[in-house]
Parts: C-alpha cells; sequence; structure tokens
C-alpha cells in the first residue's frame, strides 16, 4: 500500500485525512471484533477486603484450591487491596491528596496482597509479576508457569478520573479490563458472600436482601445500592468485547472456586455487554 513520488513517500492509510472524531467515518476500519489474545487463560481476582485481610484462615484453603486446580487452568490470579488502603484513603482524604495519588497508593496494597500470594504458590512455580510483565510478557510467564499473580488495580496514578475523591477504578474495575482486553475464558470474582443481592447481606437488614443467581451489568447499573465490586465494573463491562458474564463467588466456601473454573453455577453471574442471550 506504499506509493512513491518523486522523493516523498505516502503511506496509504484508510485513517490518515479523517477526524477520529466521526464514529461514522472510522467505523469500517475500528468496527472489527478484536482477537483473543490468550483465549485459553482464565483469570481469578481474589478480594483484599474479604478474603487477603483474614489472614491464614481465609488464605490457606485458597491457597491449596488453587494449587490443586493448576493441572486442570492456567490462571493470572489478581489480588485486591483491602484494608490498608481503606485507612489510607481516610489518611490521604483528611490530608487533601488529590485521587491521582491516592490511586497509586492503594494500588500498591493490591500488590503487596499478590506478593503474599505468590509466596504462598512459589513452590508451585508461581510468581508475582510486575504491571509492566502483565502489559507485555504474560504469555511467555505463562509458558513457563501454570498461574502467576499480579495486582488487580488498573495503573491510572494521576491519569485516575476526578469523578469521585476515592479512584473509582479499583481491583474489580481493573480485573475486569484486563480480563476482557486479554480475550480470556473467564473471570471470576472471589469474595465472603455467596454472590450478589439486592442489598448488602450483612448490614442489620440483611436479613431481607434477596440472592440474584444472574443478573445483567445494565441491571445492576439502574439501580443504587452497594455492590460486592466495584460501581465503575459495571461501565467497562457495558462495552466488553470478549467476556460476556462474570461469575461472583464465595471464596470462604471450600470447592466454590474449582465449580465456578469448571463453568459450574455456584454463585452470581453477572452478565455483560457482550452476551449473545
Ligand atoms: O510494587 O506491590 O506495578 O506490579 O499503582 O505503580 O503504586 O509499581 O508507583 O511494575 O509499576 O506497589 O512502584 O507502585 O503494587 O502498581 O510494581 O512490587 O511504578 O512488582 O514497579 O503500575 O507491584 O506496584 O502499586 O502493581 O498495584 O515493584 Mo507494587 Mo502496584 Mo512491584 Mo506493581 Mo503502583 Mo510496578 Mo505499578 Mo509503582
Ligand atoms: P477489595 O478487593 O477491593 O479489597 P473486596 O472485594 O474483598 O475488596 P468489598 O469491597 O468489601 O470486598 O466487597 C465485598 C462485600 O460487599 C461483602 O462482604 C458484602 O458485605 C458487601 N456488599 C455490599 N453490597 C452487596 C450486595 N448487593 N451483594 C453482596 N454483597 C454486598
Amino acid at each position: 500500500m506504499t506509493t512513491t513520488t518523486n522523493t516523498i513517500k505516502h503511506v496509504a492509510s484508510p485513517l490518515a485525512r479523517q477526524t477520529l472524531q466521526d464514529g461514522e467515518l472510522t467505523r469500517p476500519v475500528a468496527a472489527v471484533k478484536p482477537i483473543r489474545l490468550l483465549p485459553w487463560l482464565q483469570v481469578v481476582k481474589i478480594g483484599g477486603r474479604s478474603i487477603m485481610d483474614r489472614g491464614a484462615e481465609a488464605i490457606l484453603p485458597i491457597v491449596d484450591e488453587i494449587r490443586r486446580l493448576l493441572p486442570e487452568h492456567r490462571l493470572l490470579i489478581l489480588t485486591g487491596a483491602g484494608i490498608r488502603a481503606r485507612h489510607l484513603y481516610s489518611v490521604g482524604l483528611d490530608l487533601g491528596l488529590p485521587v491521582g495519588s491516592l490511586a497509586p497508593l492503594a494500588a500498591s496494597e493490591a500488590g503487596q496482597n499478590g506478593h503474599i500470594l505468590a509466596s504462598l504458590l512459589a513452590p508451585e512455580g508461581v510468581s508475582y509479576v510486575e504491571h509492566h510483565t502483565l502489559a507485555s510478557q504474560l504469555a511467555i510467564h505463562l509458558s513457563a508457569a501454570r498461574a502467576v499473580v499480579g495486582s488487580a488495580f488498573p495503573p491510572y496514578h494521576h491519569h485516575e478520573f476526578p469523578d469521585s475523591r476515592i479512584p473509582m477504578h479499583r481491583a474489580d474495575t481493573g480485573a475486569f479490563l484486563l480480563a476482557d482486553a486479554l480475550g480470556a475464558a473467564g473471570l471470576t470474582i472471589v469474595e465472603d458472600v455467596d454472590g450478589v443481592y439486592s442489598a448488602d447481606p450483612k448490614l442489620a437488614h440483611g436479613a431481607e436482601a434477596r440472592f440474584l443467581p444472574d443478573v445483567s451489568a445494565a441491571q445492576l447499573a439502574s439501580t443504587e445500592g452497594s455492590l460486592p465490586f466495584d460501581r465503575a465494573m459495571l461501565e467497562v463491562m457495558a462495552t466488553a468485547r470478549h467476556i460476556e458474564r462474570v461469575q461472583v463467588i464465595n471464596g470462604l466456601v471450600p470447592g466454590r472456586l474449582t465449580a465456578a473454573l469448571r463453568g459450574e453455577h455456584v454463585g452470581t453471574f453477572v452478565r455483560t455487554g457482550a452476551y449473545q442471550g
């Protein structure tokens, strides 16, 4: 597609002469569905507050379960930030730090939880890999090991949206963005509740909370109550390219993660915009 006129080299490109702002003009080129980079990959997000903060009592059984899953699956295990990030938000907000300063500080707590989990899985050849490695060398690491661990936080830093004082793109959003961008086979979100309810089941009126076994991201987006994951994840789910559903499961119940990775319905399915029906 290269033509040479005199000494000037013209590189023909369908987008060279038009604005990228006009969807009508870019659609013929940009509407193509992206390829799946790692279609065999299962992504598992381990809750910071719900699992890691509970210490040995919750972590060791999950580590055991992951160990037994390795021959069956190739895993990207991503950890959330937990209680230390919440303390950090309160100190940082008290001091007036901007959201772009709080985002990487909270993210580093997600990384710390990842380092803890990776240390426990090290005998199985599992290591913590840095954000940079997740971005550019994940495939080679997963050729050398059945699983790797990383931070679930997206590396927004000072690019974090200033819509709220607490970073809106946290561990669940980061895990979803990565799983969808990689074209992974699935994403399982591991919490300390059986799935998504109509209200927080741990609060005073929790007994009235209805379990939602199967719900769409759009339905949840239309409600205002609390959720067991970042609300921003619903927004990125709306425009998902590959991941059709995420399963939210209770990691405190032995066997749930194993069943979920085998495709069994053991928690809440949250359908994304990519769901074909
Ligand atoms: O430090 O635990 O990666 O994988 O958002 O940036 O704040 O960094 O600012 O590759 O780049 O603390 O040092 O830390 O968690 O994020 O990492 O050990 O530049 O491997 O150096 O995008 O790990 O860390 O916190 O993930 O989430 O050196 Mo950490 Mo996190 Mo490590 Mo990472 Mo941030 Mo890097 Mo990064 Mo920073
Ligand atoms: P992180 O990884 O960001 O540290 P986490 O995912 O481990 O956090 P939380 O952010 O605390 O944990 O989310 C899980 C909690 O959300 C549950 O323990 C539950 O009490 C609460 N929750 C709030 N609303 C709901 C809801 N609608 N359905 C189920 N759980 C809910």
